[in-house]
């Protein structure tokens, strides 16, 4: 069931704070805070008090300087817990007065995996919307650390209203090319920057076709991966372009997770030129994407900035598709129509024929399905790939129709 915020009023201008928790959760704030263009207060909350110090976010919060003697939880959740019940009135002032909050952690840790579920707690308590967005750790940090993420994921999938959970394994292995690990934080961090943004863009922005909270509340609830890319663009092919770049995003397997999707959120946000048929241009882009049951909710916002950039913002909750019961809320936009394709992909059925007359039975005939899954572009793999509206032409028309027979 969908639970609204009691907080959001029509016609007012939302609070809306960012709590970076835990170190990971603290830089992440920290590089929204240093680029971000949207209006937001940053709080950084940790028990380590170094992080605290260096952080550049507008209030900052040490906690539990008794049961951390400011070094951090050292990765125990019990001590975390220790520290956070010691500043438990700092905890509730850090969350005072907000509308909505944005939780950022990287979990596995002590203090990110014990606070944000608290922090969710009191803030839902004071009536706020609370979204968290956290990474799950790498394999390689070890199986503490994968079942603590886990346990905090449970944990704070009851305490907010939207959770966007970004698997650190995943974007390593869809960004095979930076094999640097700072390299890959980097690029983690990038994707939690680009997620707040368009979340907070997406909770504040009332635009042409604002979405409903309750369509972006159902595609950011439940605990599995979230599928979210952000693409930006300018200039006379920008619907094409800002799409692709989405399409390029790590999580994005250059369109290829899109199939897997059943509910789908696109975002479009650009000047007030921006025209109906770039939006149109955006939807048939991702619609060539996703499964035919797939339910789609667009959005259309302006930027209210004098730039002509426009963005195109996709969010989906990874998951194979089920055929839905009953969509949660009138979508806002027709989604055209797909136009027949010359091929059916192989694993759906083949339209139905009339039996042809036969004058003699024919002995039955069958091929093997040929392995041709799209797996790797070995030594190609290091080079940009050549995309055009979508496709990656550089993997052969044979194997992206899927023409096994
Ligand atoms: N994206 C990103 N993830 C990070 C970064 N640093 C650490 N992580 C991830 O976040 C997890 C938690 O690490 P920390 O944030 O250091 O932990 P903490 O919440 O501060 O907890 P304690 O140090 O135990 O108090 C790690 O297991 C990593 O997977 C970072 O800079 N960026
Ligand atoms: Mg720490």
């Amino acid at each position: 069931m969908i639970t609204y915020p009691r907080r959001i009023e029509a016609g007012k201008i939302p609070v809306l704070r960012l709590i970076g928790v835990g170190n990971a959760g603290v830089n992440i704030a920290d590089r929204i805070a240093m680029r971000s263009t949207i209006s937001l207060e940053t709080f950084a909350v940790n028990s380590d008090q170094q992080s605290v110090a260096a952080s550049v976010a507008s209030t900052k919060i040490a906690i539990g300087p008794l049961a951390t003697h400011g070094l951090g939880a050292g990765g125990d959740p019990d001590t975390a817990i220790e520290a956070a019940k010691e500043s438990m009135q700092e905890l509730k002032t850090a969350v005072a007065g907000a509308d909505v909050v944005f939780l950022c952690a990287g979990l596995g840790g002590g203090t990110g995996s014990a606070t944000v579920p608290i922090l969710a707690n009191l803030a839902r308590e004071n009536g706020a919307l609370v979204a968290a967005v956290v990474t799950s750790p790498f394999q390689f940090e070890g199986r503490r650390r994968t079942t603590q993420a886990q346990q905090a994921l449970a944990e704070i999938a009851k305490s907010t209203d939207a959770l966007v959970h970004f698997e650190n394994d995943r974007m390593a292995e869809l960004d095979a090319a930076r094999a640097d690990a700072s390299e890959t934080f980097a690029a983690c961090d990038q994707l939690l920057f680009q997620a707040v943004c368009a979340l907070a863009r997406l909770v504040t922005n009332s635009g042409p076709v604002p979405v409903p909270l309750a369509d972006l509340l159902a595609v950011l609830r439940g605990t599995g991966p979230c599928l979210f890319a952000c693409g930006e663009a300018s200039g006379p092919n920008r619907a094409h372009e800002a799409l692709e770049s989405a399409l390029r995003s790590p999580l994005m397997d250059r369109g290829r997770s899109l199939q897997e999707t059943g509910r789908l959120l696109v975002h479009v946000s650009g000047p007030a030129a921006m025209g109906f048929a770039e939006v149109s241009a955006v939807m048939n882009g991702v619609s060539k994407h996703t499964s035919p049951d797939a339910i789609l909710n667009l959005g259309v916002g302006s930027s209210g900035d004098s730039t002509d950039s426009l963005v195109v913002t996709i969010i989906g909750r990874s998951g194979r598709v089920e055929k839905p019961a009953a969509p949660v809320s009138t979508p806002s936009f027709e989604v055209p129509k797909r136009p027949a394709e010359p091929f059916q992909p192989a694993r759906e059925k083949p339209p139905e024929r009339s039996p042809e007359p036969v004058a003699a039975p024919q002995p039955k005939v069958t091929q093997d399905v040929l392995p041709l899954e799209p797996v790797a572009r070995g030594r190609f793999d290091k080079i940009e790939p050549t995309i055009v509206e979508g496709e990656d032409l550089d993997v052969p028309t044979f194997l992206r129709l899927r023409l096994k027979r």
